[in-house]
């Protein structure tokens, strides 16, 4: 294929699809007709859409032959993708629907101009293979490519930390390189191309824990949705709990708190110009967790990385996040008599429940904000011989500071806040255990960290931990690097960015009110920063997930409707087994309206409290 005309194809291809999105994210309803086997065109109903924003490519592509109208709906070409025959609707909104208006007419004409793009699609597939392997002599700056190799669609073998397995993958340009901005800086970086049908954006996938992986399960899930996928291990290798690489390699802690995303950002934002022959048009952060914290990182540090920026569940007050995980060792494991047996756990939360889940006028065994209930743990206090609906008094005393969350001793000051009411059945994983010392990831992640980052190895003994003096000595040891706690995102609000982070009210892995807490700081040194900047709490979810609450929503889609649509999300509807819930912009709350089924998101309204 000529050059010039790989090229037309492939901005054609990018810019319909970002019309496609348009549409659908404007709430207009659009239905697909494939024409052959492999073709596939969508059209979008558009009807009071502002064109010029429908039509980026109009400009590139004879403007007049995309832009079709019929009556009161404008019909135009927005997508092609590889779907065969086909002829349906496509998520039509109920509020939508009255205004379709699809006539025969109207089909036979937008079929014709289909026709007459034809040809774009039905040309043979460029070269990307060779393309691709010529990525392996790619020089970039901070390192060295070391593969680049064609994959084909199937089953792809990855080579996890504990077992090998394979994922399913379209088509795609894998690149391997190693990144060495220090002498000690050892980072492997991950950049997957799509052969086809890119959408013209980057997608960098987080971390969880102290990482060490790459996330590539994240990462074929953005190539499915089209995206150019990046991800990287942040210079070393290990389980995320394991933290023996950080002992004696101040650089490689470095490399892991803020240095290996923004290097990645920038080589996979090279590769992706250097294999498609234009740049990505948007570049799109997602992590929860430590990738949540990453997230805040680049917003903060590297404001120019990111068009859009979604932060799940952040552990970005790193340092402090694993002094919180030691006083929970400490609170219900230094004493065995204060552990509580993961069997116990639900009639914690029943009892909650029974005290508090009608406060936000539903019973539905989710606290709309746990804030609001103050259920007092002595009420569980064993009446005669234990058993697992009971608390023994070492027991509450336990929960109390599982409640409350680490605290100067000397001053009160919180250190890290603790973790809610209504959550409790969840924190199984994470907060319980009845081992000594505990087997929860909270406890794993928190004495590797302290142990190898702060102080001397495994030598370190976990009961020693000081909360008054030794809070000050991890910050100034490695809080400038790990801690991703800079209020001011002037940078970010300054170009345009936006980020959403959300959070799991049930959140037994980092709690809840770091979100809330970071979220108004920012507010007190910027005010207002709905324009750029938004926090979704989620009643009843876990960490990142799972929970009784409804909580699975499209997060690319919110995102990247409000950078490149310019629609800020106020409301969400997310979605669990059987229900619909509402969520709100932090820190309104969705509230029942009073009438109709409680599992429905459409009977909530998102109110001030
Ligand atoms: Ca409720």
């Amino acid at each position: 294929m000529p050059a010039g005309l790989r090229h037309a194809r492939r901005w054609l291809l990018i810019n319909l699809y970002n019309a496609s999105t348009l549409a659908r994210r404007s709430g207009r309803f659009s239905v697909s007709v494939s024409l052959i086997p492999t073709i596939h065109f969508q059209f979008a109903a558009t009807q009071g859409v502002n064109s010029s924003r429908l039509l980026p490519f109009g400009d590139i592509l004879l403007p007049g032959l995309l832009h079709l109208s019929f009556g009161e709906a404008g019909f135009r070409l927005v997508r092609a993708s590889e779907y065969g025959i086909s002829f349906c609707p496509a998520r039509i909104p109920p509020e939508s629907s009255h205004h379709m208006k699809l006539n025969a007419h109207a089909l036979l004409r937008a079929v014709c101009t289909a026709i007459f793009f034809l040809p774009f699609f039905c040309l043979p597939a460029e070269g990307e293979s060779a393309t691709c392997e010529s990525l392996a002599q790619f020089k970039i700056d901070h390192g060295e490519v070391n593969s680049a190799q064609a994959v084909p669609a199937g089953q792809l073998t990855v080579n996890g930390l504990l077992s090998t397995r394979t994922i399913s993958v379209p088509a795609f340009c894998r690149v391997l390189a190693t990144l060495r901005p220090t002498a000690d800086s050892d980072i492997r970086i991950e950049v997957w191309l799509p052969a086809s049908h890119w959408n013209g954006r980057l997608e960098s996938v987080g971390n969880g824990g102290l990482a060490g992986s790459i996330a590539e399960d994240a990462m074929a899930g953005a190539l499915w949705a089209g995206y150019a996928a990046a991800g990287t291990d942040t210079g070393h290798t290990g389980s995320p709990a394991t933290g023996d690489w950080a002992l004696g390699h101040p650089e490689k802690i470095v490399d892991f708190g803020w240095r290996a995303i923004h290097l990645m950002t920038l080589e996979a934002k090279g590769l992706i110009a250097a294999y498609y022959g234009v740049p990505a048009k948007y570049a799109y952060w997602n992590g929860c967790s430590e990738g949540g914290g990453q997230g805040l990182s680049e917003a903060q540090r590297f404001p120019d990385d990111y068009d859009g920026i979604l932060a799940g569940a952040p552990g970005n007050y790193f340092v402090h996040l694993q002094i919180g995980g030691n006083w929970i060792s400490q609170a219900s494991h230094e004493d065995p008599a204060t552990m509580i047996a993961p069997a116990k756990l639900p009639a914690i939360t029943a009892a909650v429940l029974a005290d508090c889940d009608t406060l936000d006028g539903v019973k539905d065994g989710v606290l709309e904000d746990p804030r609001q209930c103050h259920f007092d743990p002595e009420t569980l206090l064993c009446k005669g011989e234990e058993n697992n609906s009971c608390l023994t008094a070492p027991q509450i005393a336990g929960l109390k500071k599982v409640y409350g969350g680490a605290k100067n001793p000397r001053t009160g000051e919180q250190i890290f806040p603790g973790y809610m009411r209504g959550g409790e059945a969840g924190w199984g994983l994470w907060i319980a255990g009845t081992q000594v010392p505990p087997g929860d990831y909270q406890h794993g992640i928190m004495v590797n960290t302290l142990a190898n980052l702060v102080f001397d190895g495994y030598k370190w003994d976990w009961r020693t931990f000081d909360f008054d003096k030794d809070v000050a000595y991890a910050d100034k040891k490695v809080g400038a690097d790990i801690n991703q706690i800079n209020p001011d995102l002037s940078g970010l609000k300054k170009r345009g960015a936006k980020m959403l982070q959300y959070h799991g009210w049930n959140d037994p892995a980092v709690s809840p009110l770091n979100s809330v807490n970071y979220f108004e700081s920012v507010q007190t040194k910027m005010g207002d920063t709905s324009s750029f900047y938004r926090l979704f709490m989620i009643p009843g979810m876990e960490h990142c997930t799972g929970g009784p609450g409804a909580s699975s929503f499209d997060h690319m889609q919110v995102i990247v409707t409000w950078v490149e649509d310019g629609m800020a999300p106020d409301r969400i509807v997310a979605s669990r087994p059987g229900r619909t819930h509402l969520l709100c912009a932090y820190p309104k709350l969705a509230r029942y309206r009073g009438k109709g089924s409680t599992d429905d998101a459409a009977n909530y309204t998102c109110a001030a409290e």
